[in-house]
């Protein structure tokens, strides 16, 4: 146990604080009770809808008011969710069936529910808080009107101590209506498209639609209710800070406010423990005491010194090693109050990049030409510091994980393991969704995955109810504040924050986080100062080549698509599967009317040809994401440091849609997945050439680059790179041994091709693989390559005529049959693991070859080591499945998986899972 070594208490108002003791000890075995408790009233509730004003007028807040055909409805949650459950609706995600649930949002909704309170606690000082209701109401208890709520992210309590029945039942009344302009929405042909609202109040913007979202407004208590029951003083918004001051020594300080709620002067001890949350090392406890007048408040604060600190680090880089710091607040002989906070020891300084001076210079002459929304000239330091070691950003942003609000922690578990999987570090909370959860807080923490958290400043801020954003804005700051993977805070999304309507707040939002979270960076907007949303590609219908542009940072981009097939089917009706409808894809993709979104995903999917099935649409359509994505992260890796990230837009999608997401709403990763987590590997191969439409005559050259982004050299590695033809036929070889300095890229070579003048109009793939000197395969990259029989004036155009079936040759692969070997079942308490080796015994390439289970359940279910890969000639590649104990009631005694892929024959094998 240590020594207390400092003790500071602070004054914050004009309070005396006497210290009596500094001596340590547990003085618990002095105390006789434990006057704390918080009481979910989450669960089962009921509900019911009303015209507005209606509810107040009949009195539905009252105990005697019968509410026996209100519905069940679950808390948290919403009430699309409640009618859903009960029939009353039909699934809102499948078809256009959101039509049939916006009068939702026309009606006031009253939640009730019922509970005990225990005699016992009669005397005590009992407050209800609503953690996130959604849009505005009022709250009443017994009957008694206790106040109103108004905000998504404003949470509110009401101290209630005084209309409780501790003897009998209590009725808990909520009413809520959706915010005003919920109904303003833009139809067309009588369906409902996003009406490109302006940010209003706090609530998330995504809600009203957005071009991966529909209109649909919730209306709801989407976080718990609870009970909160302490003694007379009570210890509230813990604060962790902590420096490096070498190596492994830390230095912590924690403070909290102390409330005296009572009408007497109250002595208070306040007991800390610091403990490991996922490691085990010596508690250190720390104890404290101090006098507090009647009813005030007052900071106390602590500085703790841990010589052997374990540090938190981001995925890839170490161990993400989690405090918990436990606070007991001590009043007459008893506890009075008690909280917990995570947190974790590490350092983040964003650092400036390489070569910046040059970087703004470029700007400045380039500004006109310049995506422009906030200042393009001059630059933030882009580069995420951890602990002292530099850090290449590789995620993606990330939106609401469901557009009705079910946001349980198994959904959250999932997302952001695939995230770890795929060797991502920084999340970006896109600003039109939400405050994120403390669930994905917690999860970011454990899986080393930093995030930057943005405020709601959405499209236009200037007219936002300024009082109703301060409060939740406060809230948020102070319930994320401690979290380890929180990276900084930034003002919004795609705005102007230094226009006339913005500027005020901005500064505003940034002397708030000053005086709140002072450690943490703020950035004014994204994009802002250095930070790029390429939107060439996809919106601007370039290839995937424009990528090739060094940013300080690339906080934006991507390429958009279908879920996998066995999920589109899922909320697709039959009858608008093929052809294509334009209608049908603008509802559940783009959103906004303008019915670009099918020619767009024409425009990338047809450079594969016309197709004829919904199949070959999709798979196509599916292709260039993967390929795309791949490509824009080792660019952007090979340039390391010059560029210091990548985020993907998008991480995840909000319900079942065509979106840019990597992984879709059942959780089931898309193809694209698989090759940007090949091309996030720490130690990765990337291939880079300027354009992916060349000309007989042309030399083909494509750079060789080794992406190193672990924190040491590596030597011994052997390159392998090769073009081949679609037949299989070998073009052009290149090998190199090979070291790469620490936390670094490296160009290795190059692969080059005289293009032939009998190559018009076929495709070549170039390939490159990464091996330890034992032939040991490390990485791999593949990209196919077309060529035209004339000149193409500009092969990064967007004239989409141009790209209209170059790769015509890719249909006329021949067919592969893959071998499959099972290498073994291992289980452990939590997961089994199975090991698998696929092999390709032909003198052709096996391109895209995926693995999918045949039950669709377990879509979302198995994590594949690899997925939508490809074998070349001859070669093996050997693949590891994980399966979470939580889903084995799914699993059986068996797993069926389809193989198949670009020219793959199909086949089914069966794992037998017992024996
Ligand atoms: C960016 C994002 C989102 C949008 C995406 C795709 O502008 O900030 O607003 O969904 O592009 O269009």
């Amino acid at each position: 146990m240590h020594k207390l070594r400092h003790a500071v208490v602070m004054q914050l108002f004009s309070i005396t604080i006497l210290l009596n003791s500094l001596a340590l000890g547990n003085s618990e075995e002095n105390v006789a009770t434990i006057q704390c408790e918080t009481i979910d009233l989450s669960g089962e509730w009921r509900v019911s809808d009303f015209a507005p004003g209606e509810g107040v007028e009949k009195k539905v807040f009252s105990p005697d008011f019968d509410k026996r055909n209100f519905i069940p409805a679950q808390v948290p949650g919403t009430v699309r969710q409640a009618l859903f459950e009960a029939g009353k609706i039909p699934d809102p995600y499948f078809g256009f069936n959101n039509e049939e649930a916006l009068w939702v949002e026309e009606r006031e909704w009253w939640f009730c529910r019922d509970f005990k309170i225990d005699n016992s606690e009669k005397g005590k000082f009992i407050d209800i808080s609503f953690e996130g209701t959604v849009f505005k109401g009022e709250v009443w208890l017994n009957g008694k009107f206790l106040g109103e709520l108004e905000g998504m992210f404003n949470p509110r309590s009401f101290p209630v101590s005084d209309f409780l029945n501790f003897n009998g039942k209590n009725h808990l009344a909520v009413r809520l209506e959706a915010p005003e302009d919920a109904k303003n929405i833009e139809k067309w042909n009588g369906l409902t498209f996003d009406s490109r609202r302006e940010q209003l109040y706090s609530i998330a913007q995504c809600l009203f639609a957005w071009d991966w979202a529909p209109h649909m407004v919730p209306v709801g208590i989407w976080q718990p209710v609870k009970l909160r029951i302490t003694g007379p003083i009570r210890a509230e918004k813990p604060h962790i800070v902590t420096t490096l001051k070498s190596e492994n020594h830390a230095q912590i300080s924690i403070s909290a406010e102390i409330i005296n709620l009572s009408n007497q002067e109250k002595s208070f001890k306040l007991q800390g423990v610091i403990r490991g949350k996922n490691f085990s090392g010596e508690d250190i406890s720390f104890e404290k005491s101090g006098t507090i007048s009647a009813n005030e408040t007052v900071l106390v604060s602590q500085e703790i010194d841990i010589p052997n600190a374990k540090l938190w680090w981001p995925n890839g880089m170490g161990e993400p090693n989690l405090y918990l710091a436990e606070l007991k607040l001590l009043a007459d002989n008893s506890v009075s109050d008690q909280t917990t906070a995570q947190f974790g020891i590490r350092t983040l300084k964003m650092v400036a990049n390489d070569d910046i001076d040059s970087f703004i210079e470029e700007m400045g002459k380039a500004i006109g030409n310049v995506y422009r929304m906030g200042k393009v000239i001059g630059s933030y330091p882009w580069t995420f510091e951890i602990n002292g070691v530099r850090i290449f950003a590789k995620g993606a942003n990330w939106i609401p994980a469901d557009q009705m609000l079910r946001l349980g922690k198994d959904r959250y578990e999932h997302l952001l393991r695939l995230a770890r999987n795929a060797h991502f570090n920084v999340l970006r909370i896109w600003g039109g969704g939400l405050y994120e959860t403390d669930d994905f807080y917690d999860q970011c923490d454990e899986n080393g995955i930093l995030a930057w958290q943005e405020f709601l400043s959405n499209r236009n801020f200037s007219h936002i109810d300024r009082e109703n954003f301060w409060e939740g804005a406060e809230a948020t700051i102070l319930r994320i504040r401690n979290h380890p993977s929180l990276a900084f805070y930034c003002g919004g999304n795609e705005f102007d924050p230094d226009d006339a309507g913005s500027k005020a707040i901005v500064d505003s939002l940034e002397n708030l986080i000053k005086k709140l979270d002072p450690e943490r960076e703020f950035h004014r907007a994204s994009p802002y100062m250095g930070d790029d949303h390429h939107w060439g590609v996809w919106h601007g219908k370039e290839p995937y080549t424009s990528y090739r542009e060094v940013r300080p940072f690339r906080s934006e981009a991507g390429v958009n698509t279908f879920p996998v097939l066995e999920n589109y089917l899922k909320f697709t009706p039959k009858q608008l599967l093929w052809p294509l409808d334009k209608t049908y894809i603008e509802y559940h993709g783009e959103n906004q009317t303008r019915f670009q979104h099918l020619e767009k995903l024409e425009r990338y999917a047809d450079e594969f040809g016309k197709s004829e099935s919904i199949e070959e649409f999709i798979k196509k359509s599916q292709l260039y994401q993967g390929l795309a994505n791949g490509f824009n992260m080792e660019f952007c890796r090979a340039n390391k440091f010059k560029n210091s990230g990548l985020l993907y837009w998008q991480y995840n999608d909000s319900w079942p849609c065509i979106s840019w997401s990597l992984i879709d709403w059942y959780g089931t990763p898309k193809p694209g997945y698989y090759f940007v987590k090949r091309a996030s590997r720490p130690l990765h191969i990337g291939v880079d050439f300027e354009k992916y439409l060349w000309s007989v005559g042309e030399n083909f050259v494509a750079d060789l680059f080794v992406l190193n982004d672990w924190n040491h050299p590596v030597s011994n590695l052997q390159i392998k790179s090769k073009i081949f033809a679609v037949d299989g036929a070998l073009l052009a070889d290149f090998q190199k041994s090979f070291s790469v300095k620490a936390n670094a890229s490296e160009r290795a070579g190059q692969i080059s091709l005289q293009i032939p003048d009998f190559f018009a109009e076929r495709t070549f793939f170039v390939t490159a693989v990464l091996q330890q000197e034992d032939g040991t395969r490390i990485s791999e990259a593949i990209y196919p390559i077309a060529v035209s029989k004339t000149p193409v004036q500009d092969a990064n155009s967007a004239d989409e005529k141009v790209y209209h079936n170059i790769f015509a040759e890719m249909k006329k692969m021949p067919v592969v049959k893959i071998d499959l070997h099972e290498d073994g079942i291992f289980r452990n308490e939590t997961q089994t693991t199975i090991r698998l080796t696929t092999q390709n015994p032909s003198e052709h390439l096996a391109f895209f070859v995926s693995l999918i289970p045949e039950d669709d359940r377990l879509l979302s279910k198995l994590y594949f080591s690899d997925n939508y890969f490809s074998i070349l000639p001859g070669e093996n590649k050997s693949i590891e499945i994980t399966i979470f104990s939580k889903a084995n009631q799914l699993m059986g005694d068996r797993i069926s998986l389809k193989i198949s892929g670009w020219n793959v024959a199909d086949q089914k094998i069966a794992i037998k899972l017992k024996n």
